[in-house]
Order: C-alpha cells, then structure tokens, then sequence
C-alpha cells in the first residue's frame, strides 16, 4: 500500500468530502480515503499495482476540485 497526501482545493462542505471520497473510493485498489476539509488535504491510500495516483488525481478533478 502506498499512502499519499494531495492538497485538493475546492472543498467547501460535506458534500464536498462525500464526494470526494465516494468517488477516490470507487477505483479499483483504493483502500482509504481521508478528507482533511479544514487542511484542504486528501490522504488516499491505494495499491500502485491495481491504480495510479494519476487515476485518484482524475477521479477529484473529475468531481470539480483541483489537485494543486
Ligand atoms: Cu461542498
């Protein structure tokens, strides 16, 4: 498992985190996913071997945020 910790801008409320989380933690090979709302962070833990850290950073922009 690698863990990483994106600085994710645009997340305002829980919706925001909810939806950040259902969407990071709908890839294939994520195991966790933690939104830091206050920090502006999203610590995802996932297995390189299954996703790419690229995959998880679509996955945010996807959503309307930004992956600074
Ligand atoms: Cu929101």
């Amino acid at each position: 498992m690698t863990k990483v910790v994106l600085n994710v801008e645009g997340m305002s409320c829980m919706h925001c985190v909810n939806a950040v989380k259902r969407a990071v933690g709908s890839l294939k090979g994520v195991a966790e996913t933690t939104v830091d709302l206050a920090g502006k962070k999203v610590i995802v833990e996932f297995d390189p071997a299954l996703v790419s850290i690229n995959s998880v950073k679509e996955a945010i922009v996807d959503q309307g945020y930004s992956v600074v």
